[in-house]
């Protein structure tokens, strides 16, 4: 087994980059964090989903500075650096991302009705704990089957396809247990509204498209994946459609409501 791999692109880019550069600026919530870590990026939504000032520091947890070992002898991110209590001048830090997540959504108020990316325990104490049960299968079901199918090589104890089967049972699983689209009105876990459980979900949502990169058959069928032309190619000829000004017979059939050629 080689060892552990540590090169790695030193920062951000694209969005990440710019919501990062948003946020160098010193403050006394940090948090520790490296751009490519789906961990981080549960904390990292949740700082956004809530407006909350902060910095956002980037570190290479496979390089453990002293920094960072300080704040968390684990030495992983994603690591908050939590201001002093009231009173106090050591600074406080928390880890584990959803630890993390529920902190700061308790800590800070938001931008919807309650402000809670949680239903709260007053509010509904059941559909908290329904919310933290799913939480739990995102965490316990889902992220290990995503590691195990990405992880599969030929010499593996099980096949490719147990190891997919498996991830798209956890994610019908889920699937079942979200709101349905007409009673909810919306694409979350709970309908309408976006919680906890989309933020523990979407890193690694978005990240479904290195099992088609990496892995024979992908999560796609490898004829769709085979007649697939590179992404930013389809960025540039959708645009047009994207701000309707298409003039395809498809783009005008859809404008005026009538059949597609
Ligand atoms: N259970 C932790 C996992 C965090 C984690 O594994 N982070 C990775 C980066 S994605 C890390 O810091 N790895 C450092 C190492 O493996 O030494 C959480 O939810 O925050």
């Amino acid at each position: 087994m080689a060892s552990v791999d540590t090169s790695i692109h030193p920062h951000a880019s694209g969005a990440a980059a710019e919501f990062a550069a948003r946020h160098s600026a010193p403050h006394d919530l940090r948090l520790y964090g490296g751009w490519f870590c789906p961990f981080v990026q549960r904390a990292w939504i949740v700082l956004h989903e809530k407006s909350i000032p902060h910095q956002y520091i980037e570190v290479n947890p496979y390089q453990k500075g002293a920094e960072l070992l300080a704040l968390n002898p684990r030495g992983l991110v994603p690591t908050l650096r939590v201001p002093p209590a009231r009173g106090g001048t050591e600074p406080r830090a928390l880890y584990e991302s959803l630890v993390v997540c529920e902190y700061l959504d308790e800590a800070y108020g938001g931008n919807d009705e309650d402000g809670r990316l949680l239903p709260a325990a007053e509010a509904d104490p059941f559909e908290r704990a329904r919310c933290r049960l799913w939480i739990d299968h995102v965490s316990s079901r889902i992220v290990p089957a995503f590691y195990k199918l990405l992880q599969h090589t030929p010499e593996k104890t099980y096949s490719i396809n147990e190891a997919r089967d498996a991830l798209l049972d956890h994610i019908q699983d889920f699937a079942r247990a979200m709101a349905p689209v007409e009673e909810g009105g919306g694409p979350w876990f709970l309908g309408a509204r976006f919680s906890l459980v989309d933020v523990a979900l979407a890193p690694w949502a978005a990240r479904l498209f290195l099992i088609d990169h990496y892995k024979p058959g992908g999560l796609e069928r490898e004829s769709v994946r085979d007649t697939l032309s590179e992404r930013i190619r389809y960025v540039e000829v959708y645009k047009r459609y994207a701000e309707d000004k298409t003039q395809s017979l498809v783009g005008k059939a859809t404008r005026e409501g009538a059949r597609l050629p």
